[in-house]
């Protein structure tokens, strides 16, 4: 045994002397057959290195993995960290007593931080063990034989009457078959690698498994490792051979389905004759046999076939444990069980005992993470179980986006990270993160959802290996937590005030755009505007140039103003309205002097106006001041080629403002400026007041016509409730529902004069289907004044008498329809369905006159009594030509919707 160095020079702070068969300081030791295990567990260390070294004599020696092999021992590392050493009772370094007791020493070596100073634990074990002709021990690491060295002692001394002599064999030589012969000493063998032990009755043979000098038989499909030797003891004249041969197998292990299968021969025949009696077989786990009621209990079976004994194991099952890999990242689990198998034969009357220990590790299967979503939307936080792993991985770090985050980084930024365990030993990772953290996205796909998501890389390190994998994942939920942008508005005497809230959209995602106009700051310094975190309000002048004028009327204009919101970040209109009001401000004054002012708006109708080009008649007149979108004029009724004339006892100025293009158009143009854009504008002078008109036309005719308004005598249409003419219906009312049968009330009556010289004189009155008073089809109900000559009979005219309501009966017209029987007029057009609530629009034309000025007719017009009396196309053609400068006020009612 000289041929064992001591362990290199160490620092020995302290010893702890075991005295193992009291299992003190933590070393737990057990004797298994012809092994005795060592158990350090996983507390001693706490996962800082150790050295484990054989002890013998006082002398220690370091067990190298070399050395371990060649020497019996083995040493390995259980998924919980415990350090396993284990032994063969007759390992190098054991103390034998006799072929019975044998008693094997370690010393083990803690190192702790900074690796200067180590603690020492000793364990020793004693275990009785009872030999018998030959043992064979396939170690994990190392093939053992031990064979009786049966020399015959001698009976009868050689020499009559003299001692009995005892043959003084001395190991001589040895012979390796691999398979062929080869002759060694001890020495050279020893320094091999091999090791080889005698004493006077036994012989102990070992060699790793990784030696060239042994060979590889087949035996039924398993693969063997032989090793093979005769060794030659000799006394001068005497010479004793035995012959000793481990076999240990080297595969033989499969997995079918969820089960391991491990086939050992039963016809070892390296190392049996063929009159074999096997006496008994055990199986166990990591050397320590099972007893048949613990192998059922286990799942575990054997199984015996005429070749072979088949060991049968369930993957998973306990005395084995899943280890985790990580393979191209990805991660991979396998199982790995160390089961035994003791063979005990008879041959002749030597018994020979085989154990096998032989450890097995399953393919590595992909084992995928999955991620168990329990978010729950409306709790507006991301909750994910991230699973299952083994014990042996580690979350190092996870990278949200594109930020990496060690765990301990995580806790700190209060991400909510849990590590879970299971009964079945695994764990698995919980993360909770609010949808709000910055690290989370979120993006809307349909407008009233919101959908968060958060891109995650986990990484993960296997212990103690250190392999390290990663796995990603998007956690995605999505909530319908949006409350739309919404907008509105009203008018106030001259102003637009619009007001937006911004609902759950960010007001810097929000565009907000008024009349194709976007808000910037440079925009909105012009404006009055309030924000605060929920609303935005801004204030628009009716004259201002985001307001579209849609006409221009003596009362006033109609001004209306295009709202779009726009979500930016999602490319969505969100809400998108206009808002149209007129503005009762005076576009002109008379003033006493002789001066007449009028501010004439560019108008969406006329987009190319530029405003700078208008003039009056005179063209010399051009405005007193403008800008992009309005003109305002300033003249005297003297000049500018205004014209006056004398109406009943006063006088009226008139001049119109048109747009007369400088520089002639080319002839193939059929753009006409001069008929796209003019405004009347006219005083009217009487004694003691004055009082403006204008007018404005927007159309290719000279004559004015459309669109025209008639001083501060605004006349309106109204729906009344009952047949008395009490209550009415208010603009909030409509559209308001009547029964087609129903006789339908109107009046027309000035709102606001007090004026008893002026009357109000229905022209026409119509129903249409929309709001356009030009639409088709329409149902004539008053024609130049009187029932609808078609349909006398449809339409009656009720004269108006003084009540409470009414001072000036003259300013009041009332009509009933008695039942709107909505028919084509030329029967050809679609037939509609009668079932289906019809829309309709009433309008009239309003004629204002002089009530003493009956004269022509105008106020005071005898209807007849039957259609065909009346030559109404002749009467039209008077009343146009005649009063082309009058005019009339349009007025409209509805939507009546008629079922
Ligand atoms: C002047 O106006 C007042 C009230 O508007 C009216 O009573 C009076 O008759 C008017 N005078 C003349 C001369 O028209
Ligand atoms: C372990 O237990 C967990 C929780 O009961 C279960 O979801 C998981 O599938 C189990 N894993 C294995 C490998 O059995
Ligand atoms: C994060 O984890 C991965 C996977 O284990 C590892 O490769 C990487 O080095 C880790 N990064 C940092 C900065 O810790
Ligand atoms: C924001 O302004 C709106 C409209 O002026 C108002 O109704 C609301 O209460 C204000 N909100 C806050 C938080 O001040
Ligand atoms: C007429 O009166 C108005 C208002 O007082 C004034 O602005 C204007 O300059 C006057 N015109 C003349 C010609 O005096």
């Amino acid at each position: 045994m000289g041929c064992f160095e001591i362990g290199a020079l160490w620092l020995m702070v302290n010893i702890i002397s075991i005295d193992a068969d009291t299992s003190a300081g933590g070393i737990q030791a057990e004797c298994l057959g012809n092994r005795v295990q060592f158990t350090l567990p996983s507390s001693l260390n706490e996962g800082s290195p150790l050295e484990v070294y054989a002890v013998n004599n006082a002398q220690t020696f370091f067990l190298t993995p070399h050395l371990a092999a060649q020497c019996g021992y083995t040493q390995k590392l259980d998924p919980w960290g415990n350090t396993i050493v284990s032994a063969s009772l007759k390992s190098c370094f054991a103390e034998k007593q006799g072929d019975k007791e044998f008693k094997v020493a370690i010393q083990v070596k803690l190192y702790e931080f900074p690796m200067l100073s180590a603690k020492v634990l000793e364990a020793s074990k004693s275990c009785s063990h009872t030999v018998v002709s030959r043992e064979i021990l396939c170690e994990t690491n190392s093939m053992e034989v031990s064979v009786r060295i049966a020399i015959p002692e001698f009976k009868e001394a050689p020499v009559k009457g003299g001692p009995t002599v005892i043959p003084n064999l001395q190991l001589w030589k040895i012979l390796l078959y691999t398979p062929g012969e080869k002759a060694f000493d001890r020495e050279t063998l020893q320094g091999m690698g091999y090791n080889v032990y005698s004493s006077p009755t036994r012989l102990v043979m070992r060699s790793p498994y990784n030696m060239a000098d042994n060979f590889v038989l087949n035996v039924d499909d398993v693969d063997m490792i032989v090793f093979k030797s005769v060794v030659l003891f000799r006394d001068r004249w005497m010479m004793a051979i035995v012959e000793s041969t481990a076999a240990c197998p080297t595969n033989g292990a499969s997995v079918v389905g969820q089960m391991i299968s491990w086939r050992v021969p039963l016809h070892l025949t390296p190392l049996m004759s063929s009159e074999v009696e096997i006496l008994e077989v055990h199986m166990g786990i990591d050397g320590r046999r099972l007893t048949s009621e613990e192998m059922r209990s286990l799942n575990y079976d054997m199984i015996f076939t005429e070749s072979h004994v088949v060991v049968v194991i369930p993957i998973g099952a306990p005395g084995g444990y899943y280890k985790s890999h990580a393979v191209e990242n990805q991660y991979h689990i396998s199982y790995k069980i160390e089961p035994m198998l003791e063979l005990l034969w008879m041959e002749g009357q030597d018994k020979t005992t085989y154990k096998v220990l032989f450890p097995i590790t399953t393919p590595l299967t992909p084992f995928p993470p999955q991620i168990t979503d329990n978010t729950q939307p409306k709790q507006k936080v991301f909750d994910a179980l991230l699973g299952y792993f083994l014990p042996d991985v580690v979350l190092l770090n996870i990278t949200f986006g594109s930020e990496l985050l060690t765990v301990s980084e995580v806790i700190i930024k209060g991400i909510g990270l849990q590590e879970q365990s299971f009964p079945n030993g695994t764990k698995a990772f919980a993360l909770q993160i609010p949808f709000s953290h910055p690290y989370v996205q979120e993006k809307t796909l349909r407008p009233d959802r919101r959908t968060y998501f958060l891109p995650l890389v986990f990484g993960f390190v296997i212990l103690p290996e250190q392999a390290s994998f990663s796995h990603s994942t998007v956690l995605e939920a999505s909530l319908s937590d949006i409350v739309r942008p919404t907008a509105g508005g009203r008018c106030n005497e001259d102003i637009f005030n619009i007001h937006v809230k911004y609902g759950s959209t960010p007001r810097s995602q929000l565009q907000i755009k008024l009349g194709q106009v976007e808000l910037s700051d440079e925009v909105l310094q012009e404006y009055e505007h309030h924000s605060n975190e929920t609303h935005f309000i801004i204030i628009v002048p009716f004259l201002a140039p985001l307001v579209a004028l849609e006409s221009v009327q003596l009362t006033g204009v109609l001004g209306r103003i295009d709202v779009e919101l726009y979500d930016t970040l999602n490319n969505l209109q969100v809400k998108d309205f206009s808002l149209a009001c007129p503005f009762f401000v005076k576009m002109s004054e008379c003033f006493s002097n002789g001066t007449i002012s009028v501010v004439v708006p560019k108008l969406e109708s006329v987009p190319r106006l530029l405003p700078g080009e208008l003039s009056l008649r005179d063209p010399a007149c051009k405005p007193y001041y403008n800008e992009d979108h309005f003109a305002f004029f300033r003249f005297d009724v003297t000049a500018c080629g205004t014209t006056r004339t004398f109406v009943g006892d006063t006088m009226k100025y008139e001049n119109e403002v048109t747009w007369k293009k400088d520089e002639p158009l080319p002839q193939t143009s059929d753009f006409h400026p001069e008929s796209e854009y003019r405004i009347y504008v006219s005083c009217v002078y009487s004694a003691n007041s004055t009082q403006s008109m204008i007018f404005h036309a927007v159309s290719h005719f000279k004559e004015p016509e459309a669109d025209v308004g008639k001083g501060e005598l605004t006349v309106s249409l109204r729906l009344s409730q009952d047949m008395v003419y009490r209550l009415f219906y208010h603009d909030g009312d409509y559209p308001v529902l009547k029964f087609l049968k129903q006789p339908l009330y109107f009046e027309v009556g000035m709102d606001h004069s007090r004026d008893s010289r002026v009357a109000v004189g229905l022209e026409n009155c119509w129903a249409t289907l929309t709001k356009d008073r030009e639409s088709q089809p329409k149902w004539d109900l008053i024609v130049d004044g009187c029932p609808n000559p078609k349909g006398p009979e449809q339409t009656i005219i009720h004269p108006v008498s003084e009540d409470d309501r009414v001072d000036i009966p003259d300013h009041f017209k009332r009509f009933e329809v008695k039942a709107l029987t909505l028919r084509e007029d030329d029967g050809s057009s679609e037939s509609e369905d009668p079932t289906v609530a019809r829309r309709v629009f009433v309008h009239c034309d309003v004629v204002i006159c002089h009530a003493e000025n009956t004269a022509d007719g105008r106020c005071y017009k005898p209807c007849a009594a039957t259609p065909n009396q009346i030559g109404s196309s002749s009467n039209r053609v008077r009343r146009s030509s005649s009063f082309s400068e009058e005019a009339l006020q349009h007025v409209s009612i509805g939507p009546i919707l008629l079922i």
